[in-house]
């Protein structure tokens, strides 16, 4: 196989930006499959330039301006960043390949704009591609592994991409890591609900711990796992043999079934940090927080003092919520969470506006048939920007009165305040207090509240949010140019808009068929 230049974009950030709280974190949240795929390259003896895009590079400037193939590695939120960059690479000669949670959530509309677009993705499916390298167009082909790869390089074989990463982030340094795939549980809404959980090798977890401990005096790990902690004792002796105690920080998010008191005690000893539990709902959901048939005002308590329980072991503590569910109505849910922070004053509340991902679940398809899914462009679907669900108890203006109302109990000052001194370490103080009172605070509630005062006095919105017509208003357009700088000229214009009831039309056979590759070992996932 000749030797190819390849590209290799981890898009954090879904464009430019200057924000203090993105400098310290974006190049935090890298993800692990571009450097994963970065390695593979590399192994099979190509040329590779990396970039985890975190808003404050010259992409264009970094990237080789004649590369063979460009990947890119995406959520739906930059989706439109990625496609405008294919575009541009696509105009220099390279064949280009889009992977990560866009790529498995919209194939269809991923396939107009990329040659390649992967599903589950191991080293076979990367190798077909590398030898196939070639355009497919007008429409990409769809590659995916049958299942989730049963390894995948480990920190010391990333450590070429994971350690130029890192040295863009000024305060907080976290490792990513993983130790499962897959998750036992099966929430309806979630990506993971039908995939079968697969621990990862505890050798390779042990030796890469071992190999940070030589990188940082005192490093920090943030695990990837949808719910981390499933095989409990595996991970927990692993960590104990290779890491002497509290020598390295760990972040994980875990299902509230798994955090009982001793494991709590072993998690403590063991230098967790954080730890990120999803509640969702207070209606919905039992089997998740341990919970079972309890709903309402029981199970405030009940999880409230589970939360606060976690609080005397672990610092930092997220609690995730969904709002806007099915099962939920009036002001009670609302007035529940703020019963909520009330007990649990520690918690840092994470709240995400019900959103349909496209192929992530099952339950999508039930919106998608009920046509309750909004065209939002994929730019807004980030869980807080756009909710493209259509809520099914609430009347817009009420549903968002409910989340200003929400917001604004959780980021007032009195509530901060609360949470400062009932937060243990200056760390866990700090980051709570930026949070509160930068994006995720006072930035959503100045949002929320745009959003609430254009519902009434903006006549492109209403229209737009009851589907009676699916002109995007001009507000977002505005927002999106904005966002994307210099790229929103590479953004194809067919790019602003997509099948919101692609993976319904799908089932019923009458979406785009799908092609496949002659050289590609191509399944349908
Ligand atoms: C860990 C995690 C995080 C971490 C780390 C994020 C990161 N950069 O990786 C944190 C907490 C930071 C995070 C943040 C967010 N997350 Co998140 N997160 C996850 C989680 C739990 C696991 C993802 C994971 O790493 N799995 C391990 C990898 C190896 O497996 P995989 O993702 O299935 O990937 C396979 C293929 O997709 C493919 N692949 C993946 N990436 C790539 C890249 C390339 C180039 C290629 C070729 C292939 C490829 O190969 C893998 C192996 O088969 C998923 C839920 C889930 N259970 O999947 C949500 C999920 C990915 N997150 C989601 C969301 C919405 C967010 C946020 C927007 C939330 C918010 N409002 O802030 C932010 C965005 C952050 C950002 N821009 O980076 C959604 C994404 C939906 C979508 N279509 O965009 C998911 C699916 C959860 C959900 N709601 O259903 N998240
Ligand atoms: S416990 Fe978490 S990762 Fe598992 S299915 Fe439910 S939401 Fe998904």
């Amino acid at each position: 196989m000749r030797k190819l230049h390849i590209g290799i974009v981890d898009i954090v950030s879904s464009g430019p930006t200057r924000a203090l709280y993105a400098r310290v974190m974006n190049p935090n949240l890298a993800s692990i499959m571009p450097q994963a795929i970065g390695t593979w390259c590399r192994a099979e003896g190509h040329e590779v330039t990396f970039v985890c895009y975190t808003g404050f590079e010259d992409l264009i400037a970094e990237l080789p301006a004649h590369a063979d193939l460009i990947f890119i590695g995406a959520f739906t939120e930059a989706a439109h960043t990625a496609y405008a960059l294919s575009n541009l690479f696509r105009s220099r000669g390279a064949v280009t390949a889009i992977g990560g949670p866009h790529a498995r959530c919209y194939p269809e509309d991923a396939l107009r704009y990329f040659d390649y677009v992967l599903g589950f993705t191991d080293r076979e499916t990367l190798r077909g591609i590398l030898a196939d390298c070639s355009q497919h167009r007008p429409l990409g082909v769809r590659v995916s592994a049958r299942q989730q790869p049963a390894s995948l390089p480990g920190v010391r074989e990333r450590w070429q991409f994971i350690e130029p990463t890192l040295r863009k982030a000024p305060l907080i340094k976290m490792v990513p890591m993983l130790g499962s795939l897959g998750c036992p549980y099966t929430c309806s809404f979630c990506i993971d609900a039908t995939v079968p959980y697969q621990p990862m090798d505890v050798d390779g977890i042990e030796e890469d711990l071992r190999f940070l401990l030589t990188q940082f005096r005192r490093p920090m790990v943030g695990w990837h796992d949808p719910n981390f902690g499933v095989r409990f004792d595996s991970y927990l002796d692993a960590i104990e043999r290779a890491v002497p105690r509290g020598r390295i920080d760990f972040i994980a998010e875990s299902s509230l079934s798994i955090l009982s008191e001793p494991h709590l005690k072993r998690l403590r000893r063991n230098g967790f940090q954080g730890l990120l539990p999803g509640i969702e709902s207070w209606f919905d959901l039992g089997n998740k927080s341990k919970t079972g048939a309890q709903v309402g005002m029981e199970k405030v308590r009940q999880v409230s003092e589970h939360v606060n329980l976690i609080l005397r072991y672990i610092p930092y503590v997220q609690a995730n919520f969904v709002l806007g569910l099915d099962s939920d109505q009036g002001a009670e849910p609302f007035e529940l969470t703020k019963r909520f922070l009330d007990r649990t004053p520690g918690v840092f509340p994470g709240y995400s506006l019900l959103t349909a991902f496209g192929r992530a679940a099952a339950l999508n398809l039930d919106y998608q048939h009920a046509n309750r899914v909004l065209p939002f462009p994929f730019h807004f679907l980030n869980n807080n920007q756009a909710m493209n669900v259509r809520p099914r108890n609430y009347a817009w203006r009420e549903f968002y009165d409910h989340v200003i109302d929400l917001t604004e109990y959780s980021f007032s000052w009195r509530a901060i305040g609360r949470r400062l001194r009932a937060t243990p370490g200056v760390k866990a103080r700090g980051m709570n207090l930026v949070r509160a009172i930068s994006t995720e605070g006072f930035g959503r509630i100045r949002y929320h509240s745009e959003i609430r005062r254009r519902l009434d006095q903006d006549p492109q919105f209403r229209p737009y949010f009851e589907q009676e017509t699916t002109e995007l208003p001009q507000f977002y357009l505005d927002l999106m140019r904005q966002d994307l700088g210099a790229l929103w000229e590479w953004l194809p214009e067919s790019g602003l808009r997509h099948n919101p009831n692609a993976y319904a039309d799908a089932e019923r056979g009458s979406a785009v068929d799908v092609q496949f590759g002659p050289a590609v070992r191509a399944t349908a996932e």
